[in-house]
């Protein structure tokens, strides 16, 4: 099977009415529907062949707790968006179930419909449905508005996020 994941969970949502656009998981086939090129208006992707991407795909597939998204334009078939749900297990909070919300990108020629909030929200959804305690992301200065805009907050006592880059 092509999906990355089981498409039945995002009909267990309750998710906004989108006319002509369609709501899916990843799929393999969406290599050639240019799911790199959409991810490069994120950021450097890099070279990445075919094999590479079926490889990572399959990875991810078997791993279970990858849920890549996908806003498709069903007229054309041009990916609108995309968003990214990881599912980390844990041992606090009695075995709990954390998200991580990653890799949101509207096509830049649907900007300014709302499409990333829809993203957004998928994503909220699934987690919520999932179980996850809580979500959490990184993401630009610039951007921190439209995430609180959708009910994210900055915890003023732990507003410490670090990285390292290898
Ligand atoms: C943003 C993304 C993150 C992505 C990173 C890539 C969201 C919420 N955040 O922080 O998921 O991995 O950009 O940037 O989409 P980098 O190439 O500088 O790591």
């Amino acid at each position: 099977e092509s999906d990355l994941f089981n498409p039945n969970v995002l009909k267990q949502l309750s998710l906004p009415q989108t006319d002509g656009l369609s709501i899916r998981p990843l799929k393999s086939e969406d290599y050639d529907k240019g799911f790199l090129q959409l991810l490069a208006q994120l950021t450097e992707v890099g070279n990445v062949s075919r094999e590479q991407f079926l490889s990572r795909f399959h990875m991810m597939k078997n791993a279970g707790n990858y849920y890549v998204i996908i806003i498709e334009d069903v007229n054309d078939e041009k990916l609108v968006a995309t968003a990214t749900l990881i599912v980390e297990q844990k041992f606090i909070h009695n075995c709990a179930v954390r998200g991580r919300l990653e890799d949101v990108v509207v096509n830049s020629e649907y900007r300014g419909k709302h499409l990333g909030k829809l993203a957004v929200k998928i994503i909220l959804e699934l987690s919520r449905y999932l179980g996850c305690y809580k979500l959490t992301l990184d993401c630009k200065d610039r951007l921190i508005p439209f995430y609180e805009s959708l009910g994210f907050k900055r915890e003023p006592n732990n507003a410490n996020y670090l990285n390292m880059r290898f």
